[in-house]
């Protein structure tokens, strides 16, 4: 499929995406967010696809939100359609079986936000702004950011941010729990890609079943997790990587796997 808002990138099972509309601050627009999710939907069934890396095009902008004039001609039933897809897309990020990485390289912003909260963990550069103005709109985050805000660094900060429509540095969003590392803003490709590649060496499947792990895990009971996960670890018992991974090592050799 032809993208006209994305740029995609792969070499040695990473795939770089990027959202390229900077003359917009690639704000998210019903075509952007169809595009992401066609192309995510298709990379997460590509076997030789491992990690996928999202960042945006230009020096200032990862994403700054949903596109603004779009969203403010939209029809209630237009709304709600906007509203259907953008959860969507961040409900796949989260099933997907591939760690999604989001490079955040300047303003995330409202959607923005919440696309990059969707992803596994987020790396910022130094220039990384991060805020929800929705209030300042007259609405409220709508792609999962109040949840997954308050889930990630609990709700008394995610209050203050949400409430506030305020806009933070990377640092302090780092202090808060929400970036992972903070890096130079010409670091922060080759140390998210530097992280892909480490993560790619690994099982596949071993690192797909700790997703759906944490993930499902989350909106479980601490025990009901547990016995999902021991019914995960079970099933990677009947996986040629397990015997490859225990193998190499009892035999000290690099092992090499093939995500089946
Ligand atoms: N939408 C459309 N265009 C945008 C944009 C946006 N979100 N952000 C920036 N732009 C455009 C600007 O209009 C400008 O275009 P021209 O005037 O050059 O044509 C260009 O990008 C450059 O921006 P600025 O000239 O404003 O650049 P500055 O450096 O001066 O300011 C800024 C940067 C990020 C502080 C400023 O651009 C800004 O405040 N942008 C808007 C940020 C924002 O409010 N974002 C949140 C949008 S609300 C829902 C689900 C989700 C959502 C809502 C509902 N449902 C489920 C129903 C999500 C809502 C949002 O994301």
């Amino acid at each position: 499929m032809e993208f006209k808002n994305l740029l995609i990138e792969s070499s040695d099972g990473i795939t770089t995406l990027t959202i390229n509309r900077p003359q917009v601050l690639n704000a998210l627009n019903s075509d952007v967010v169809r595009e992401l999710e066609c192309a995510l939907y298709e990379l997460d069934l590509d076997a030789a696809v491992k990690v996928v890396v999202v960042t945006g095009a230009g020096e200032k902008a990862f994403v700054a939100g949903a596109d603004i004039k779009e969203m403010s001609e939209l029809t209630s039933f237009e709304a709600h359609e906007f509203a259907r897809r953008g959860q969507r897309l961040m409900l796949l990020i989260n099933r997907m079986r591939k760690p999604v990485i989001a490079a955040v390289n300047g303003y995330a912003l409202g959607g923005g936000l919440e696309l990059a909260l969707a992803c596994d963990f987020i790396y910022a550069s130094e220039k990384g702004k991060f805020g929800f103005p929705e209030v300042g709109l007259g609405v409220i985050p709508g792609f999962g950011g109040t949840q997954n805000l308050a889930r990630l660094i609990g709700p008394n900060k995610a209050n203050e941010l949400v409430f506030s429509g305020r806009i933070i540095s990377a640092a302090k969003a780092h202090a808060w729990g929400m970036v992972n590392e903070v890096f130079a803003q010409e670091e922060l490709l080759p140390k998210a890609l530097e992280t892909a590649r480490e993560i790619a060496g690994k099982g596949a499947l071993g690192v797909a079943y700790a997703k759906d792990a944490i993930v499902s895990g989350l909106s479980m009971t601490k025990e009901d997790g547990c016995r999902y996960e021991a019914s995960l670890f079970g099933v990677l018992f009947a996986t040629g990587d397990q015997r490859e991974g225990m193998g190499a090592f009892l035999e000290k050799r690099t092992a090499e796997f093939k995500g089946k």
